[in-house]
């Protein structure tokens, strides 16, 4: 008896608004669905936040759509629990609810109390209709509720204990499926302690990025985000589902692999406009010698401290170079040396088609000095250089005033 166990997909994510991540995010989902069709388990669980948000994109929707009717074409019930991204803040029908609606044999149980009923009623049913049983397995789907974390703790305190005396009083063997953290593996927003876990044979978990494989006490996953969404999430190597065997006393357990890029990351300080190429070189090229998936061109998260002598916009342009150079994908993210004491970021500017100087010079057709006023113009009121725009505006009556003139 095999299940593959999943969580924090978080299709639809786009961070950064990085197209390169969206559309990784999907290959990943997309090659986890392959190693479960091929691995031919008796049930798909994926422990919430398949989706990155409660409405995904039209696209994400038509991909998982698609691949979970192959998967249940495939004779793999999919087992649904929500997640905080994909559970609606108010009150109506949530995505995996429509899923479940639109492919027989995907299950999204979340329980929906009745008015007359009183609260130990109440608990007793959301345990009960939270049940799927198939075929010598109970599987058992803890619901996520978006109320604050007081209220989780108050519900969990309740509810795990029904759920261990539901789970004991089982023929088959149990699966118990949560999405949330516990004490003393993510604090800050714990709904209870590990010791009241219920005792399933295995208890499939999501919510927490990184990966935890506990088989002290009571037996627990938490697989991890299937693709890196930030900074501190990199650090995890191992990534894909999680296959379990159940037909011995204790689960056994295989890490199945997907090939994703290296996310990497990278600090550099630039305090004049000459160095930017060499700073930018010496930067990328230590990273370079880490890099472990040599078939992908990795993505590089580039922090960048800069004085505000360096223009925003000549660190872009050197940027795009420096990615042809090296065959990577660099993300931005451009802070000045000298005002370290606000948090302010100069956001990266848009490169490629959107690009601004191309804009000016291409669309208004304004020359080149023009453009580079304005842009300077942009940067220095951005980064609050009140001399330096007083300096640009002089520049521009002077050198632009009829250039200007003619756009009216
Ligand atoms: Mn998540």
């Amino acid at each position: 008896m095999q299940i593959v166990h999943m969580s924090d997909l978080h299709v639809g994510a786009r961070p950064h608004n990085e197209k390169i991540i969206y559309n990784d995010i999907i290959d990943a989902f997309n090659e986890s669905m392959d190693l479960v069709i091929r691995e031919k388990p008796d049930s798909l669980i994926i422990a919430g936040d398949l989706f990155d948000s409660p409405k995904p994109d039209n696209d994400s929707l038509k991909i998982v759509i698609n691949r979970f009717k192959e998967v249940t074409n495939s004779g793999i019930p999919i087992i649904l629990a929500h997640g905080e991204h994909d559970t609606p803040g108010r009150k109506e029908s949530t995505i995996l609810q429509v899923l479940s609606s639109a492919i027989p044999n995907v299950y999204a149980p979340l329980y929906e109390s009745k008015s007359n009923e009183d609260e130990n009623t109440m608990f007793l049913n959301v345990v009960k209709e939270s049940k799927i049983s198939l075929n010598k397995l109970d599987i058992y789907v803890y619901p996520y509720k978006k109320v604050n974390l007081d209220m989780r703790k108050t519900l969990a305190d309740k509810l795990l204990k029904i759920y261990d005396k539901e789970i004991k009083s089982s023929n088959n063997k149990t699966i118990f499926v949560a999405h949330f953290s516990i004490d003393p593996y993510l604090i800050f927003d714990a709904v209870a302690d590990v010791q009241k876990l219920p005792n399933a044979n295995y208890i499939a978990l999501g919510h927490i990025h990184e990966r935890i494989i506990n088989k002290k006490d009571k037996f627990f996953v938490y697989p991890g985000s299937l693709y890196p969404l930030s900074i501190s999430e990199m650090k995890n190597k191992e990534r894909g589902p999680i296959l379990v065997d159940l037909s011995g006393d204790e689960p056994d357990i295989q890490e199945l692999k997907i090939n994703i890029r290296d996310n990497l990351f990278a600090r550099i300080s630039i305090e004049e406009e000459k160095d930017i190429l060499n700073k930018l070189r010496a930067g990328i090229e230590v990273k370079m010698k880490g890099i472990l998936n040599k078939n992908k061109e990795p993505i590089i998260y580039l922090d960048i401290e800069k004085t505000k002598d360096v223009y925003s916009r000549s660190i872009i342009q050197a940027i795009t170079k420096i990615e042809n150079e090296f065959n990577v994908h660099i993300i931005p993210e451009l802070r000045n040396i000298e005002k370290k004491e606000s948090s302010y970021n100069v956001k990266a500017l848009n490169r490629g088609s959107l690009d601004p100087f191309n804009i000016l010079i291409n669309e208004l057709k304004l020359s080149d000095n023009t453009a580079k006023l304005l842009l300077d113009l942009r940067d220095m009121a951005l980064e609050g250089d009140e001399s330096k725009v007083i300096e640009i505006f002089d520049k521009l009556s002077k050198e632009s005033l009829d250039e200007l003139k003619r756009l009216i």
